[in-house]
């Protein structure tokens, strides 16, 4: 019998291309050598390690789907997948990072914005020197965005606009962020730079997850932007919504790598870790658990690869987005919260990455739709009743 990688079971990584193939590698190694080494003391710290933005950016993953004349890579939906699984096998806080400035603010700039809006922000956010946020969650309800409160008033050539939004990745260091806001002609999204009088963040403490990421609020008092950081493009909620069909799809990738560094920490564990006068790995109990594992991240390698395939052909639909959102993050924290257990006391510590992983994971599985808001989603799918 032929050995099996016991990452990969199914030999996904034979139907990647040879770039698809190189580009994962060389994510790989970055996060074996620059993210691992550091971030367990970055989420003990409650620390983002700004210090990688640079080696992040010259590795072309900042907006690496876009087209080159605006600093991307022209990569694939795959490739783009891939760099997600491989950034979460570190941390899902550098895999947000990578998410957010992307697919939630490059992505918008690129999809919606005019060719001026283009160039004065995508070539820079590409080089890590403009760093975005997205705010579309209000305090009073993150899954009801319909429900948003922020509103933009036209005044002469600018717009006038008040609100809050709440628990927004980089919120409180970004340069510019991304605004949904109500108006008369329905929900527009506005780039608010830095320094507008009348916007404010607060950074958000006190977070048991995604330690190594920055969470704040956005307040707007009167914030005054003229039109030409309106994005001319979309009017109505399908314009965030279809930036979180994106992100969605990174994530949908991004929790493989979370949940295989944690079979990888447990096997390694379990082979040394002598109990009753035999290794834990040497148990049928352990063996069924890390068996199991293996056979849902397998599943879930075959899911994503097939939408990403769908993305890369163009037909990709956000129900389908949704499933396996849905899907991977309750496979990786059920398998994260598993291996955590597996560690004994060991786990409980950064020493290992089972726990991190796992509290990162509650944030993941929350956040871009709640698995409730996902399972709704395939609800409608099937039934044809809405039931929001
Ligand atoms: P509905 O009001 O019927 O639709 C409005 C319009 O949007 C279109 N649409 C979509 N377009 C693209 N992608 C999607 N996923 C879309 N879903 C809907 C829809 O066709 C319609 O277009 P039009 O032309 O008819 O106006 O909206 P709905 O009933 O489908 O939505 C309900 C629900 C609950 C699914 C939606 O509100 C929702 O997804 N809620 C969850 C909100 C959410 O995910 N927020 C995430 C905030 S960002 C974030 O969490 C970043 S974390 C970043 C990190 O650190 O990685
Ligand atoms: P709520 O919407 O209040 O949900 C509370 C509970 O109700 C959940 O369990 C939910 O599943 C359930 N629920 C909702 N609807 C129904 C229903 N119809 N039936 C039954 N149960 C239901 N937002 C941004 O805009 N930008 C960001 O960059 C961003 N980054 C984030 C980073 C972190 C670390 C976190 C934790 C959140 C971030 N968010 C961001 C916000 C995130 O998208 C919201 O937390 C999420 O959409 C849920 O909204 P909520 O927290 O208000 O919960």
């Amino acid at each position: 019998l032929k050995t099996l990688n016991p990452y990969d079971l199914f030999d996904v990584r034979s139907l990647l291309s040879e770039e698809e193939r190189a580009v994962q590698d060389s994510v790989a190694r970055f996060t074996d050598e620059r993210v691992l080494p550091i971030i367990g003391d970055c989420f003990d710290q409650g620390r983002f390690p700004t210090e990688l933005i640079p080696e992040i950016a010259d590795m072309g993953l900042l907006g690496c789907s876009l087209p080159e004349q605006y600093g991307g890579a022209g990569l694939n939906g795959v490739s783009y997948g891939l760099i997600c699984q491989e950034l979460e096998r570190g941390d899902s806080g550098i895999r947000s990072f990578v998410s957010v400035q992307s697919s939630l603010c490059m992505y918008p700039i690129y999809a919606y914005g005019s060719e001026e809006q283009r160039m004065r922000w995508l070539p820079d956010m590409a080089r890590g020197k403009v760093i975005g946020c997205f705010g579309l969650t209000e305090a009073h309800g993150g899954s009801d965005p319909a429900a948003m409160k922020t509103r933009a008033v036209k005044d002469g050539g600018d717009w006038v606009i008040n609100g809050s939004k709440m628990w927004i990745t980089n919120g409180s260091v970004a340069d510019i962020a991304i605004v949904w806001a109500n108006t008369d002609e329905g929900v527009q999204g506005f780039v608010i730079e830095k320094g507008t009088p009348g916007f404010t963040t607060q950074e958000i403490k006190h977070k048991m997850s995604l330690r190594a990421s920055v969470t704040g609020a956005l307040f707007f008092d009167n914030v005054r932007v003229p039109d030409a950081n309106r994005l001319p493009n979309v009017k109505g909620l399908k314009g965030p919504l279809g930036c979180l069909t994106q992100a969605r799809y990174g994530i949908t990738w991004g929790p493989i790598g979370a949940a295989i560094a944690c079979l990888d920490e447990v096997l390694a564990y379990t082979k040394e870790r002598i109990l009753f006068g035999r290794p834990v790995a040497a148990t049928q109990s352990a063996q069924i658990k890390m068996a199991d594992m293996a056979r849902r991240i397998t599943a879930g390698q075959l899911l994503v690869l097939q939408l990403g395939r769908l993305k890369d052909a163009g037909v990709m639909q956000p129900q389908q987005v949704s499933l396996a959102k849905w899907n991977n993050c309750r496979l990786a924290i059920d398998i994260a919260r598993e291996c955590r257990d597996l560690l004994g006391g060991a786990g409980i510590t950064t020493e290992h990455g089972a726990i991190r992983h796992a509290l990162n994971l509650e944030s993941v599985i929350t956040y871009e739709g709640t698995e409730t808001v996902h399972q709704l989603v395939i609800g409608r799918e099937l039934t044809g009743i809405n039931a929001f």
